[in-house]
């Protein structure tokens, strides 16, 4: 049973879709935003490009980070949270006049699925299937889920299946944003060692040495990497842990101030508060999804 993440009013989808904890709200902006509070944490989750607004376990400080100057507008990517950068990550590779990170954050997603697990989880599966205008901007025939879990871990399970008859390529992200006491005591641990493209050094490819530390303008894809990451944030006292499936790249992004103040949807003065480390598949990470096939990225945050 689905219903539209706009038509259909957040009554209905309380009515169809009632479960202990889970409540569908008009939120920021008038989007439906689906409110789930269980015995092991609260979260938001936005049927504008199935983006998670919140995630914070019992006795946690918020974990994901949304900008004060977000926009919650219908076709706009929000700022923050954990957009779904689908079917392909950045830039297109070949036209420029199509959006970045692919159309899949800014489009409404339905809701397919509410429920409990085991362990007192709640899980929340949102849809998306190809359209005249998804197939105007990528010409292929897919169904999308996004399947969030709740509970001591968030689990964020991007599965795109290819319901056309020719294999399709893709790239992506989920692209989150996590809130840090002061980004000048962060430390993200995982990807010592490894080869990154640096955006902000015209892409020439560098190798990490030791955590990665943010003193400026920070847009790094770290390549050929499955390995957790554990964001050390000294200003609040906590560890992050960022764990992965279906993802061979790992984004760590940082606007600083200049970036910062170019971003209509970024408050000035944001940058200190937040790191994004996102589970890609990017650069050479591509994706082929034969026909009847399905793909899974995975990311799965929780606190140490
Ligand atoms: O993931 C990092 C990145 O690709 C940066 O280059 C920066 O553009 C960021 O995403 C945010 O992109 P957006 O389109 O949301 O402003």
């Amino acid at each position: 049973m689905t219903a539209t993440g706009t038509g259909t009013s957040v009554d209905s989808l309380n009515a169809l879709f009632k479960t202990p904890g889970v409540a569908f709200v008009s939120g920021p902006g008038g989007l439906t935003v689906a409110e789930i509070a269980n015995a092991h944490a609260e979260a938001r989750v936005a049927l504008l490009g199935a983006t998670v607004l919140a995630f914070a376990p019992r006795g946690q400080k918020p974990v994901i980070w949304v900008s004060r100057d977000s926009r919650y507008t219908p076709g706009k990517a929000i700022r923050g949270g954990i957009p779904i950068c689908w079917p392909w990550f950045g830039d297109h590779p070949s036209d420029a006049g199509k959006p970045a990170h692919g159309f899949a954050r800014t489009a409404d997603w339905t809701v397919s699925g509410v429920d409990q697990t085991a362990d007192g989880s709640t899980r929340v599966r949102l849809g998306l299937g190809d359209s005249a205008a998804t197939r105007a901007l990528w010409p292929h025939a897919f169904a999308a889920e996004t399947i969030v879990t709740v509970g001591p871990v968030l689990e964020v399970d991007l599965v795109v299946r290819n319901t056309g008859d020719a294999p399709f390529t893709c790239t992506g992200a989920l692209h989150s944003y996590f809130g840090v006491g002061d980004i000048g005591r962060v430390r993200v641990h995982g990807l010592d060692g490894l080869e990154y493209i640096d955006k902000v050094a015209r892409f020439q490819r560098f190798a990490q040495s030791g955590p990665v530390t943010i003193t400026g303008e920070t847009d790094r894809i770290y390549l050929g990497t499955n390995a957790d990451c554990v964001i050390d944030d000294g200003g609040w006292q906590r560890k992050i842990r960022v764990a992965k499936r279906g993802s061979d790249t790992t984004v760590v992004w940082n606007p600083w101030i200049e970036k910062a103040r170019q971003l209509a949807d970024f408050g000035d003065d944001e940058y200190h508060e937040m790191i994004c480390v996102e589970t890609t598949n990017a650069a050479d990470d591509q994706i082929t999804v034969p026909p009847g096939a399905e793909h899974h990225l995975v990311t799965r945050i929780s606190v140490e």
